[in-house]
């Protein structure tokens, strides 16, 4: 377990997980809570041992409630993070769940609202608690995300709904929030970590590459010219594996012409 201060971080058997942890706030996140999260996602995509990621919050109350309210002020969200703008704090969280090239599981143990809701959202699959409750709060509380957090979620449960989503500020219940596809499933809460180390499990023996590369051809046309440079660099990765790309290397250090077609 590495030790952050708003949020717990642990790697095992092939499984990390990223919990926020400040259920007091219900797992509402400050910039530093941020950069932490930015800080545990990046160690999950360079670690080869792990193979998948749980994104969670701390308790039973809260998966998380976005923005902590009660350090906003006209600046917008105070924090000990100098100088760390909204937009790189919260689009460099959401972009690490979706470009890390390992399946992402949201783990929703309780509220899903505001920024909180939009992590579920860009997450590649979601296991939700009965008990948990999912929606926007933006218009409600003077926000509103103009990314993955709105895009995305109209790929989800289409247009409409995406509408009643954002301007209506509802809550809606796990059951839900499947039917809308929302969430891949929904289980009673004392059987929530049964189900994730499931999901992780049948994850884990599948092939790593595969998955990779799946993650990236799900977003190369909805991200445009970034997702389809994911997808390639990952195509150039294995291509470093190949005789014919070791050639290449190897006459430039031997100070020939290189033979391609061997
Ligand atoms: C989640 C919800 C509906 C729960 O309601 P309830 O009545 O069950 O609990 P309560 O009493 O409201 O909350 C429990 C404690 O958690 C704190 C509350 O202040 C309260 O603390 P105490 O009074 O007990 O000390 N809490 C909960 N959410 C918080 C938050 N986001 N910030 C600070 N403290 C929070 C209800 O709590 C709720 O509606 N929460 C607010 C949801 C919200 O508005 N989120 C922000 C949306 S905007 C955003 O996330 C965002 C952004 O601004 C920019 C970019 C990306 C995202």
């Amino acid at each position: 377990m590495t030790v952050f201060s708003e949020i717990l971080y642990e790697k095992k058997d092939g499984v990390a997980r990223v919990t926020i942890n400040r259920p007091d706030k219900y797992n509402a996140c400050t910039p530093v809570t941020l950069m932490e999260l930015g800080q545990a996602l990046t160690d999950a995509w360079v670690d080869d041992a792990v193979g998948v990621v749980v994104f969670t919050g701390a308790g039973e109350k809260a998966f998380c409630t976005g923005g902590d309210q009660s350090i906003r002020d006209q600046e917008g969200y105070k924090g000990t993070v100098a100088a760390l703008p909204l937009e790189v704090a919260w689009q460099t969280v959401t972009s690490l769940i979706r470009t890390i090239p390992k399946p992402v599981i949201a783990r929703v143990n309780g509220y899903a609202i505001g920024g909180g809701h939009v992590f579920q959202v860009v997450c590649d699959l979601s296991i939700a608690a009965e008990t948990a409750k999912l929606g926007q709060a933006g218009p409600k509380v003077g926000s509103f995300d103009p990314g993955y957090g709105t895009a995305e979620l109209a790929r989800l449960v289409g247009m409409k709904r995406a509408k009643e989503i954002w301007f209506l500020c509802r809550q809606y219940t796990a059951r839900q929030a499947l039917e809308m596809g929302l969430v891949n499933a929904v289980v009673p809460a004392a059987e929530l970590d049964a189900e994730v180390d499931r999901w992780c499990a049948e994850l884990l023996e599948k092939s790593p590459t595969a998955l990779k590369m799946l993650k990236y051809a799900f977003h190369a046309e909805t991200d445009g010219v970034p997702g389809i440079t994911n997808l390639g660099v990952g195509g150039l990765s294995l291509y470093y594996t190949t005789k014919e790309s070791v050639e290449g290397q190897n006459a430039f250090m031997e100070r020939r012409k290189p033979d391609f077609r061997k």
